[in-house]
């Protein structure tokens, strides 16, 4: 499968993986858009978020979670979360991620 991420997580591409588990994996953003810009990235490779809630809702969670301990330990005292779904929206990578930013203030509404 030509997947970038797929890639990352079976170690063919290297990545800086700050968080390596059963579920998921986690890795700077190549482009970062804040001082803090991590992919969270399941290892199931479905395209997107809502495919990821239809075929494993856990693993939704669990993306969640991790965003939640990173912010943590990176003493981020808020931080964004983002989905981009289809091309329209941003999306680049076809394979489910969630993005967590932090490290400045965010405008609303988002650009
Ligand atoms: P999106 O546009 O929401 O699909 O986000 C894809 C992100 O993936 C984009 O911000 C850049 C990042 N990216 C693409 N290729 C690589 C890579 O090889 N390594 C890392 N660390 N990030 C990548």
């Amino acid at each position: 499968m030509n997947c970038i991420f797929c890639k990352i997580i079976a170690g063919e591409i290297p990545a800086n993986l700050l968080v390596d588990n059963n579920d998921l994996v986690a890795f700077p953003d190549l482009n970062p858009q804040a001082p803090t810009h991590i992919l969270i990235v399941p290892k199931r490779h479905v395209e997107n978020a809502a495919e990821l809630a239809e075929v494993q809702p856990s693993a939704l969670a669990e993306l969640f979670k991790a965003a939640k301990k990173l912010s943590v330990d990176l003493n981020l005292p808020g931080y964004r979360t983002v989905f981009n779904t289809g091309e329209a929206a941003g999306q680049s990578v076809f394979n489910a991620h969630l993005h967590l930013l932090g490290g400045r203030a965010f405008g609303w509404p988002p650009g």
